[in-house]
């Protein structure tokens, strides 16, 4: 057994277009559905829009040269469809076709590989004035003509391809995630509904990206469930809650079908899919090769009474635990509850490395794909002192715990190509605004006042290089710890 991470092994972190470019209206990029909705969560809530974000657009190459630092093998991005097609339909715009020849560019001349996902919640809003966005399966042909230019233009730069951004999450955040007209928020089948729209893109990008010799894998938020208690009851309440939030995406990833019980209770309940003949053959003949995972955290989940109220998943807004507004709820099938065993964030995501390894060794025994960690990270209010640093101990300790849970698994054989957790630099929360943070590196701006901008070595950054310069074998975390923690 190597004490040491294979050296080939893909070290990086990630980001995604919206989220930290900013530029949201230059050099011809049209708006997209996140401009949209991040405006109005601005005006609701006072968080940052998406305007500015971390002006990534303008410092991209000061952003590459901190990775190269840090020591980066890769980097994850995503591809803004509006930069590239500000209309949603064929027509280039050459500025923003060149932002990306420019970045991929600059990664490799740096030694750094280029992992771009194709869709990460940025759709065109023209494709939603349109026709409804994703509610549409005309946006299928759409997404179709953007991929396959995207895929040709850098087949030869580009191995690894993330096709979708965590469908999971957009069932359960659907109006969050996409821009649903209000006449449509009440239909619940349409987020089942525009999940198979997804699925059919997302076999679509496989398809293209094999076309070129390159390798495809799905983002996928990915939570455990552990059953609340050791009743039979429960634990058969957390298989069916596993099947309806995870297996249902998986399957139809690396099986090419719907997972059969999740798919019964979906059709029982009046929230299928509509699916056209054909549509499952489309699947099961484009394999995704690899699993690209966003894990945070674990679940849990118990036996739900036959005459509950269905509930959507809940959310916590305000970064005070405690404060999650419910918990997702299927009568007769399964109940999301906390988890008492574990500690949990600001914002009530539970803090579970073991969960980690259970997914990987778990996933392998079904499916035995490679896989590729695309996110983990901790989410939480950073301070910058007055002599510029930013001593962020609690995330070194939370990245600490799951990169040696990755080592634990790949020991028992389990294949992982890389870790990018989120992310390598501060951006804005699909959630919270500039308020949580997740990068190594700080960026100084606030909600309010986009600033500067400034980049800011926080001490997760050093420690990060440390782990990379060691291939993982010095994950020590005592020179990094303030003075209070270590006393
Ligand atoms: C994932 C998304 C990311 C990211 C992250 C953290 O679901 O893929 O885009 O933002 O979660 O979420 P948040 O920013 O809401 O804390």
């Amino acid at each position: 057994m190597n004490k040491e991470f294979p050296k080939n092994f893909l070290w990086g972190a990630a980001t995604s277009a919206y989220q930290v470019e900013g530029a949201a209206l230059q050099d011809g990029k049209g708006l997209s559905q996140q401009d949209v909705i991040n405006r109005e969560r601005h005006e609701l809530y006072g968080f940052a829009d998406a305007s500015i974000a971390s002006d990534h657009y303008h410092k991209y190459k000061e952003d590459i040269a901190l990775f190269k630092e840090m020591g980066f093998t890769s980097y994850r991005f995503s591809i803004a469809w509006s930069r590239i097609f500000p209309n949603g339909d064929d027509q280039v715009n050459e500025a923003g076709i060149q932002f990306y020849r420019d970045l991929i560019k600059e990664l490799k001349d740096n030694g750094i590989e280029p992992i771009p996902t194709l869709y990460h919640y940025d759709l065109p809003w023209a494709l939603v004035e349109k026709y409804g966005g994703w509610l549409s399966r005309e946006v299928v042909k759409d997404f179709e003509i953007f991929a396959k230019y995207v895929v040709n233009e850098f087949k030869d730069d580009v191995k690894y391809w993330i096709t979708l951004n965590e469908q999971s999450i957009i069932v359960q955040y659907w109006t969050q995630k996409c821009y649903i007209l209000p006449e449509f928020q009440d239909n619940n089948q349409l987020r089942y509904q525009i999940n198979h729209h997804m699925n059919l893109a997302q076999a679509v990008a496989v398809k293209l990206v094999h076309e070129v010799g390159g390798l495809a894998g799905p983002a996928l938020g990915y939570a455990p469930v552990y059953a609340r208690t050791c009743k039979p009851e429960d634990q058969l309440a957390a298989i069916n809650a596993n099947d309806l939030r995870n297996t249902y995406y998986l399957d139809v990833y690396f099986k090419g079908y719907y997972n059969v019980a999740a798919l019964n209770y979906l059709q029982e309940n009046d929230l299928a899919p509509v699916m056209e003949a054909g549509d499952e053959a489309f699947f099961a003949e484009n394999i995704s090769d690899f699993f690209a995972i966003n894990y945070y955290d674990s679940s849990c989940a118990q036996a739900c009474p036959k005459d509950a109220e269905r509930r959507w998943s809940g959310y916590n807004l305000s970064g005070k635990k405690g404060d999650m507004s419910g918990f997702e709820t299927h009568p007769g099938f399964y109940q999301m509850c906390p988890n008492p065993e574990l500690e949990t964030t600001d914002w009530d995501w539970a803090i579970d490395p073991t969960g980690l390894e259970f997914v990987y060794r778990d996933l392998y025994t079904r499916y035995k794909i490679p896989f590729m960690i695309t996110e983990n990270g901790l989410g939480a209010y950073d301070e910058l002192t007055p002599d510029g640093k930013v001593h962020d101990e609690y995330r070194i300790k939370y990245l600490k715990e799951h990169i040696a849970a990755t080592k634990r698994a790949m020991d028992r054989g389990v294949e992982v190509i890389g870790y990018m957790p989120w992310s390598a630099l501060d951006l804005l929360s699909t959630s919270n605004g500039y308020r949580k943070r997740y990068g190594l590196i700080y960026v100084d701006r606030t909600d309010e006042d986009p600033k500067d901008c400034a980049r800011i070595r926080k001490d997760s950054f050093y420690w990060y290089q440390q782990v990379i310069a060691s291939r993982g074998t010095d994950l020590a975390v005592d020179n990094f710890l303030s003075v209070s923690e270590k006393e």
